[in-house]
């Protein structure tokens, strides 16, 4: 067994901290106890392993001595072939999951539109017109009603759609267009794109390296461009496109005299649901009889980002926090859908009164209480759910009861469209003063700094080094997901951070009046990335493509598949794409080396890795600058820096 660290070597957030301790004392058990006790297995951690028959699994790890024959499987596949396999499995079950939820939000949506489920409508008329344009639908000739049936129809047909190419493909730059044709990269339809993946890693069928990373691609791109983007834009048209909003964020954030209900997860159709019943009269008149002073809802994971950025509600904390918040022994009910739970918590739960409530039939739990979500009567199986939190409440041991204090604020909120929106100025809405403070240099660079939490690193420390050191170096940065939620408890999704920037950024940040952390969402929603990075090509000025941009994304802390999944649909959208942590393919030189160099050559995007988070920041700039050269704008920096300074020492003459 490993030697257990110091709870203060685990993580930086203090109410984490605080949290571990009384686990420790009560003889909880959490994630980070189960990484200290078991390490990673290095052959599967390095990709090298190949189960994927019944002759295996076979492990091929690099040779040890030069010259000596390179391992192989029974059946004879490389190294190469067995590393590429396994990255790409990874991609296909990622994008299944992005786009699954995609998938279910289109079903909702359709019978939202059809009328059929009361308690869901359209919110953003506005976005769904821009659909039914994307889709070539008569948006001047059909009702609401009938454009948003439509439009359901064409989402969710994009996931069983057998030729041709997604929709939304069409948003991206024509330059990149026109590259995923050539490239054969262009994905036909969502659903194809996983299971042909999926057929091509079985055992005996794509068997080169090459062939096989770019399926992934295809797989990948059918997420971003596809599945994932559904999710956020439909999810945007039934409750609303986010707009800037201010929220609480840490466990501090639980009440000790509510009811406290955490909605953790990913998918918004039941947290919404959960979010405006919780407001319900009878219900909070049902609290107060318990004894309770109200309902309190709070997210956690994808959820909470989902929630916080259409009604500023709280978030209680990142994956890694989960079995904490339910430690705290002041969680009435922990309510899940998919993604990201941990099976652990229902043990947790054991110790205190928390009902963990499992809430759709892909994802259920054994210990736990299931409460299936039917969208055909969500608010009244809101309404039981919430129910069942308020009369847990006096099943609470108030001996048992720890809320640490530590909680942050922070403003959430941007989407691309809103981002257009407060750049554009009193005018007219426009990506042109964001390009043209990147050109004058005053912005030297935008990094999307995204993903998750790893129980096998320091815990939020490697997102703030990174991030911190961006802006420091007037690169201004875009976040989604679990870092988003390190970036709000370390006070960085604030205007007042902009006392971490560079002066270019900070002077931006100040007269726009936003943080130079923009927090755009939940982990579907790096399609709003997709979407801000078009823009910026489309406004002009900083080349035809995005993989012309001063840009670079960059998750430090990853450990989804979906992750995966991510990276890959933007280093095959043209991003410069670093992950921290560790990486799956690192076994193979030959693999890696495609990844990490090979790719560059043909997509203009590339995958790297790197684990200190100092040197990611110094990769990612360097990148930056690699394109502002290319782009003839590297000098503009210096000058307006010049131009300053000479004019300082003028008037001081
Ligand atoms: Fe999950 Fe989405 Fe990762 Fe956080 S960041 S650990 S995927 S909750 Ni999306
Ligand atoms: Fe081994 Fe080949 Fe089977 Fe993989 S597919 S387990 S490498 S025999």
């Amino acid at each position: 067994m490993a030697k257990k660290e110091k709870i203060e070597n685990l993580t930086c957030c203090e109410a984490t901290q605080h949290m571990l301790k009384i686990a420790e004392k009560q003889g909880i058990e959490t994630v980070f106890d189960r990484a200290a006790a078991m390490r990673p297995c290095p052959i599967g951690a390095d990709g090298s392993c190949c189960k994927n028959c019944g002759m295996g699994p076979c492990r091929v790890p690099p040779s040890k001595k030069e010259g000596e024959p390179a391992k192989v499987g029974l059946c004879g596949a490389t190294h190469e072939t067995i590393t590429a396999r396994n990255f790409a499995r990874m991609v296909a079950a990622g994008t299944a999951a992005h786009s699954d939820h995609g998938r279910g939000v289109a079903g909702v949506f359709l019978l939202a539109a059809q009328g059929k489920i009361p308690g869901y409508g359209i919110k953003d008329e506005q976005k769904l017109l821009q659909l039914g344009l994307d889709f070539d639908l008569d948006v001047e000739n059909l009702s609401i009603k009938e454009l948003a049936i439509q439009v359901g129809e064409k989402c969710v047909a994009q996931f069983g759609q057998q030729e041709g190419e997604l929709v939304f493909l069409k948003r991206a730059p024509l330059k990149r267009q026109e590259l995923w044709r050539k490239y054969k990269l262009a994905p036909r339809g969502i659903d194809r794109e996983v299971v042909e993946l999926m057929h091509r890693t079985h055992m005996g069928v794509d068997q080169d390296y090459k062939n096989i990373t770019a399926q992934a691609a295809r797989c990948a791109l059918a997420d971003g461009w596809g599945g994932a983007m559904i999710a956020t834009e439909l999810q945007d048209i039934m409750f609303g496109t986010p707009v800037p909003v201010t929220g609480n964020i840490n466990l501090g954030v639980l009440k000790a005299d509510e009811v406290n209900i955490i909605v953790h997860g990913h998918e918004p159709l039941v947290s919404e649901m959960v979010v405006v019943v919780s407001q319900d009269p009878e219900l909070l008149e049902l609290a107060k009889t318990k004894g309770a002073k109200g309902i309190n809802v709070a997210g956690m994971c994808c959820t909470a980002n989902e929630i916080l950025m259409r009604h500023g509600v709280p978030i209680v904390g990142n994956f890694l926090q989960q079995e904490l918040a339910i430690t705290t022994g002041a969680v009435d009910a922990m309510v899940v859908d998919v993604q990201c739970i941990m099976q652990a918590i229902q043990k947790t739960a054991e110790n205190f009164h928390t009902k963990i409530i499992t809430t759709s039939p892909k994802a259920m739990m054994e210990g736990a209480t299931h409460i299936e979500f039917d969208e055909h009567d969500a608010i009244s199986t809101a309404q039981n759910i919430v129910r069942a939190a308020v009369e847990n409440y006096t099943q609470r041991d108030k001996a048992k009861i720890n809320i640490p204090t530590a909680k942050a604020e922070m403003v959430a909120g941007f989407s691309h469209e809103t981002i257009n929106y407060l750049l554009g100025g009193t005018f007219r809405s426009s990506y042109k003063p964001l390009n043209d403070n990147i050109i004058n240099g005053r912005i030297r660079g935008i990094a999307g700094v995204v993903g998750c939490n790893n129980a096998r690193d320091k815990d939020d420390e490697t997102h703030l080094i990174l991030i911190k050191e961006l802006l420091k170096n007037d690169v201004i940065v875009l976040t989604t997901g679990c870092v988003a939620m390190a970036c709000g408890k370390a006070g960085l999704l604030t205007p007042e951070a902009a006392k971490y920037c560079g002066p270019g950024l900070a002077s931006i940040c100040e007269t726009v009046g936003i943080p130079p952390v923009l927090h755009m969402g939940a982990c579907v929603d790096n399609t709003r990335i997709l979407m801000a990075a078009t823009a910026v090509v489309k406004e002009g000025g900083l080349g035809d493509d995005i993989s012309e941009l001063p840009a670079a994304g960059a998750a430090p802390g990853w450990m989804s598949e979906k992750a995966i999944a991510i990276g890959h649909y933007f280093v095959a959208s043209g991003v410069y794409t670093l992950f921290g942590s560790t990486f799956p393919t690192l076994g193979s030189k030959k693999y890696t080396d495609y990844l990490f160099n090979g790719l560059e050559e043909e997509w203009g995007g590339k995958w790297d890795f790197e684990q200190d988070p100092l040197k990611m920041a110094e990769k990612m700039i360097a990148h930056i600058d690699k394109k502002r050269e290319a782009l003839g704008i590297d000098k503009a920096r210096e000058r307006v820096l010049m131009d300053m300074e000479m004019r300082r020492d003028l008037e001081a003459v």
